[in-house]
């Protein structure tokens, strides 16, 4: 087993999934205005603190996506977030990309962009005590949208990225994010999923990207917030499971699933329904950001008094998607 594997099966095994608190400053500060909280960089970073703190995170978490920010950041006992989070059992993850940019010649399309430099910055959060990594590609369904030429150069820069990251240690999450937003039905999500990921698996083999040391982070397939459509968990679990067993080899150790804006409790329960379906060639876990976080940052709302009642908050979410893989 190389190292790579090793990694990759440690953050998809068991019962415990991947928490993404990687929100980029500008997405963190308008998540903590909308709770009435100051946006600053120590608000952000109480705020982490207060997430990795929860009691028994180990239990049903395998690792924790940083933002870079945060990743340089100590918590109040001086400790820095990566190593806080060895000590407990956690791996420390690293957001790479540098976010989402309108892409020339289709401006209402989006390139994740973030390449230059990548191997030296890839170096030092080695060093810093990164063990994995992300990059969120963004794809939008709507008009004639995704057009091939956006779907061509996100799947480039991800395959790039991952051979990046494996060239220099670290395992990297590869997200390819089908958005919810639109009046989309299912079946057209099932589709573009689809070509997205078959897309996706051509690109890492061209790039040498060995398959067993990554963690595939795919949307499930869902309709759009707009549609008007309200599939049964049965419904969204089956069109999910087929497409990935369409477009997935194999070798990819795990698929650990982004939420996309879904409610912590559907989310969950489109994991579990998933879960039934039979014996999956791969592990099937969660990473999800605003499904885990959403209540604990609610409850929290910048008042020390309620800190105790988010970590529980969090802890409930963690634990009810651990219960059921
Ligand atoms: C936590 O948010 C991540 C970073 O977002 P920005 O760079 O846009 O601020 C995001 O990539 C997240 O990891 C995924 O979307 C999964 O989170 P959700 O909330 O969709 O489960």
């Amino acid at each position: 087993m190389s190292a790579l594997n090793k990694i990759a099966r440690t953050m998809v095994s068991g019962r415990r999934g991947i928490l993404a608190a990687d929100e980029s400053i500008g997405t963190m500060s308008a998540r903590l205005e909308k709770v009435g909280v100051e946006p600053t960089a120590e608000t952000r970073r109480v705020y982490r603190e207060l997430l990795v703190t929860t009691p028994q995170l180990a239990e049903s978490v395998s690792g924790i996506i940083l933002a870079d920010e945060t990743f340089h950041q100590k918590l109040g006992d001086g400790r820095t977030f990566p190593q806080y989070l060895d000590d407990i059992g956690i791996l420390a993850g690293i957001k790479v990309d540098t976010g989402a940019k309108p892409l020339a010649g289709a401006p209402e399309e989006k390139i994740t962009e973030g390449l230059d430099g990548l191997r030296e910055r890839v170096a030092d959060y080695v060093r810093l005590g990164a063990t994995f990594a992300k990059w969120r590609a963004v794809i939008t369904i709507g008009g004639d949208a995704p057009s091939e030429r956006a779907v061509r150069a996100n799947v480039h820069a991800l395959a790039r990225y991952a051979g990046l990251c494996q060239e220099g240690g670290l395992v990297p999450i590869v997200e390819p994010e089908v958005l919810m937003d639109g009046d989309h039905s299912l079946e057209r999500c099932r589709e573009v999923t689809t070509a997205v990921l078959e897309t996706l698996f051509e690109e890492l083999d061209l790039m040498r990207v060995r398959l067993d040391g990554i963690v595939l982070k795919p949307n499930m397939v869902v309709p759009g917030t707009g549609s008007g459509e309200r599939p049964t968990v049965g419904a969204v679990a089956l069109a999910t499971v087929e497409v990935l067993r369409e477009t997935v080899p194999t070798s990819v150790p795990g698929i650990a699933f982004l939420s996309g804006g879904q409610s912590p409790e559907l989310a969950t329960q489109h994991l579990g329904a998933m879960q039934k379906l039979g014996r999956l060639p791969w592990e099937l876990t969660y990473s999800f950001g605003r499904a885990l976080v959403g209540p604990a940052l609610e409850t929290w709302r910048g008042d020390d008094t309620n800190w105790a009642a988010a970590q529980k908050a969090l802890s409930e979410r963690a634990l009810a998607n651990a219960a059921v893989r």
